[in-house]
């Protein structure tokens, strides 16, 4: 179990969302809890046809034909992935940047991105603002196609401009900031913040997690196929979960 975050800590979590528009969390995840978390990722990727919720070039992308792997209801895939619902070193930063009214969007994400690839994804902002986590379940360096930010946009009236992408990838944009990571980093962000993937150049795969809160009021029509299943909902008994997913009780 990953330490919750120091007072000192979470302030300047919370303030950096605030001022910038993301903040990183080193080790949220422990090597030790990553390496069956991986072992079942990879099974479910190798099986992805099998697999009622995997769609490619799905959600996710906005490049067509690279590749990129959605699994959707990820944690109903597997108990091990229950865990990313409620970090100890993550979500208490998410609760303090929104007055402790936080719930989850949907079931969560989980996202291959194949080696020697050009990126899947385009320079936009998701809108919102909700609050996404990106949790890398491996080394990404930079290039392995990293996700990318531009600090501060997530307060700029304007979606990035059409010129931000060219030739259907995004361009190197100022003030960008790549972010690669160790492995069990977790990158919180603002939805609002402009942000692109990078080209994966290099032979191995890039495997990461999304999970999206939002507050209790924020209303989203998502896809019921994204959203828990009924049962899932049903066998939830902690609190704090019962409490993510909405239920009232
Ligand atoms: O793949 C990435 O690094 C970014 C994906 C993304 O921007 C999105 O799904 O909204």
């Amino acid at each position: 179990m990953q330490p919750i975050p120091s007072v000192h800590e979470l302030f300047m979590h919370v303030r950096r969302l605030d001022h910038v528009g993301y903040t990183v969390v080193p080790n949220a995840v422990s090597p030790e809890r990553l390496e069956p978390i991986r072992e079942r990722f990879d099974a479910l990727i190798a099986d992805h046809e099998n697999v009622p919720s995997a769609v490619v070039d799905g959600a996710s992308t906005s490049v067509k034909g690279v590749g990129s792997i959605d699994l959707h209801r990820f944690f109903e895939l597997n108990p091990v992935f229950e865990d990313f619902m409620d970090l100890p070193a993550v979500l208490p930063i998410v609760q303090a940047a929104r007055n402790h009214d936080v719930v989850l969007l949907s079931s969560a994400m989980g996202n291959f991105r194949a080696p020697n690839t050009p990126a899947a994804t385009l320079w936009h902002r998701d809108g919102g603002p909700y609050m996404r986590l990106t949790i890398y379940l491996d080394d990404v360096t930079e290039e392995m196609g990293p996700t990318a930010v531009v600090p501060g946009s997530h307060k700029d009236p304007n979606r990035p401009p059409p010129w931000a992408n060219h030739e259907n990838q995004p361009r190197a944009l100022p003030g960008m900031a790549p972010l690669p990571a160790p492995a069990g980093t977790c990158l919180i962000n603002d939805t609002n913040i402009w942000h692109t993937a990078m080209p994966n150049r290099s032979s191995r795969p890039r495997r990461l997690v999304w999970v999206v809160y939002k507050w209790s009021t924020q209303v989203y029509d998502v896809r019921p196929e994204w959203y828990h299943s009924p049962e899932f909902i049903a066998r939830q008994t902690d609190p704090v979960r019962r409490a993510l997913l909405g239920c009232t009780d």
